[in-house]
């Protein structure tokens, strides 16, 4: 059993989702997509009612941020909700397969517990001493550190060597290149501010369907706000936040073809990345509702 009154650690995270599969084999099958640098199995739930392998999916993943813990808890709640609470969503499973990574950088999320609270990025060695890790937002291979990232290994938003030079954003890569085709909308947890924000984070410059992508994200803010939490700020990442290239979410639209494709700044402002265990509830029951309309989008649409 799962509660949203407490952060999971990444051995418990992966206990829980070894546990639905177990009760829930006609809905729930898991998958590593490979293993951190550190040897932790990545492993994406996929639940899936059934249906001929050819339905619409959405790919969920939260925590390339190691000290953002509200996006693993987020994904582990629509997890829960979809899979333990199937009997009240099953029309967000009955049309639609999820895959969901709950933990994209498990290695650092596991530094951010045991270490260093405010620990963002990869852990791996790297040039300068001292100074470890990449972040795994600045290391996809689309547009790679040509912008709002930094050459240097001591920064919290290190580009890296080279792109993709760090394992988890190769695994997440290949496994999204091997499902392209059925995955039509990408979401990435992250916290913190409040923000559904669409490519691009390269340019300010925004891609020729991005009146959809703004549109789109309408109603999945307004549920938000109809269930107790405030409204999103929407637009593109460079104009309404900053201009920082190599995400995950460009790299997916770019390169990977997910046309739908965003980067969910879950809140709040006040506490930051340190939010409360007693704030988890009501964090993610609210934005539970913004991906219910998500859901049935690509349910109607696809
Ligand atoms: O800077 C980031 O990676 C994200 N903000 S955070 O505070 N969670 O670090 C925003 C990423 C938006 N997307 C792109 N810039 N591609
Ligand atoms: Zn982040």
């Amino acid at each position: 059993a799962i509660s949203f009154d407490q952060y999971y650690r990444y051995d418990e995270i992966n206990s829980y989702l070894e546990e639905l599969a177990a009760k829930y084999p006609n809905l729930v099958t898991l998958e590593s997509i490979g293993k951190s640098y550190e040897g932790r199995d990545m492993v994406v739930i996929k639940i899936s009612s059934g249906g001929s392998g050819t339905r619409p999916a959405i790919l969920i993943d939260g925590g390339i941020h190691a000290r953002e813990w509200i996006a693993p808890a987020t994904a582990l709640y629509v997890i829960n909700q979809l899979v333990e609470n199937n009997a009240a969503n099953s029309a967000l499973t009955d049309a639609v397969d999820w895959y969901i990574l709950p933990v994209l950088n498990p290695d650092g999320y596991e530094y951010s517990h045991t270490e260093d609270r405010m620990w963002r990025k990869t852990v791996p060695v790297t040039p300068i001493s001292g100074c470890p890790g990449v972040d795994g937002n600045r290391n996809f291979g689309f547009h790679w550190n040509e912008v709002g990232a930094s050459d240097y290994p001591c920064c919290e938003d290190y580009a890296g060597e080279v792109a993709f030079s760090e394992i988890e954003a190769r695994n997440l890569r290949d496994f999204a290149l091997a499902n392209k085709e059925q995955i039509k909308l990408y979401l990435t947890f992250h916290s913190y501010g409040g923000y559904l924000l669409y490519p691009w984070g390269y340019t300010s410059e925004l891609p020729p369907d991005w009146h959809t992508l703004q549109e789109l994200a309408a109603d999945p803010s307004l549920a938000h706000l109809n269930a107790g939490g405030d409204p999103f700020t929407i637009g593109s990442s460079t104009n309404v936040l900053y201009a920082a290239a190599g995400g995950s979410d460009d790299y997916m639209k770019g390169v990977a073809g997910i046309e739908l494709s965003y980067t969910g700044e879950l809140t709040d402002t006040y506490y930051g990345f340190q939010l409360p265990a007693e704030l988890i509830n009501e964090t993610v029951t609210r934005f539970f509702e913004s991906v219910r309309v998500f859901g049935s989008y690509v349910k109607e649409n696809f």
